[in-house]
């Protein structure tokens, strides 16, 4: 069975001292590079958000990081300012081997929109071609690694497990954010999905 990997948002912001940085979040880069090699095709995706997201607090007046919202899509966690196109905390870990990619997904550029997902943006329903791409790759089945556990690893396993992709989540290789029990939550959505968290 081909095999993709799919390597979700391993950026500076996310990681330490990033402005939304998730702890030990440069210490699974190493591992990410090793398994790059026995895959047969190795997508990263990348955060990327224009200055003055809707899913930034500082979009919202007498809002703070972490305070929560109504979308017309559905309820969305406010985040500090991050991934910002074009500045050095939207781009890839300097050690992540991002040579050995074939495809680079950048997600979350609709203003109005979050995506945490590798596959559609919040709203469930607006694809980012991920899926055309697999399929016309001839990939069957996944393999997830990166950041952030409980937000674009879990929707990203999620929904890969929804269209009909065997997933697996390698857990040593990634690392969460864990808002009011959001790691846990995260763990039992994916196993509920049918994802194998290893
Ligand atoms: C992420 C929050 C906001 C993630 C991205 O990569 O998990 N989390 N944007
Ligand atoms: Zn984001």
């Amino acid at each position: 069975m081909p095999k993709g990997l799919i390597v979700i948002d391993m950026q500076n912001d996310f990681c330490p001292g990033g402005a939304l940085a998730v702890e030990g979040g440069d210490r699974i880069v190493a591992g990410i590079n090793t398994i790059m090699q026995d895959a047969s095709a190795v997508v990263l995706t990348q955060d990327w958000h224009p200055a003055g997201h809707s899913s930034f607090a500082s979009s919202h007046e007498g809002k703070a990081p972490f305070d929560m919202i109504g979308m017309p899509y559905g309820p969305q966690v406010l985040w500090p300012d991050h991934c910002v196109q074009g500045t050095r905390g939207a781009e890839f870990y300097p050690d992540l081997a991002t040579d050995h990619a074939d495809m680079i997904v950048r997600k979350g550029f609709n203003p109005a929109v979050d995506s945490y997902s590798a596959f559609y943006e919040n709203d469930h329903e607006t694809p980012t071609g991920l899926h055309g791409y697999l399929r016309s790759r001839g990939i069957t089945e996944l393999v997830m690694v990166g950041l952030a556990t409980d937000f674009c690893v879990n929707y990203s396993a999620v929904d890969a497990a929804r269209l009909g992709y065997p997933v697996t989540v390698l857990r040593d290789l990634c690392r969460g954010i864990d808002l009011d029990g959001s790691f846990e939550l995260a763990l039992k959505d994916m196993r509920d999905a049918g994802v194998t968290l290893a």
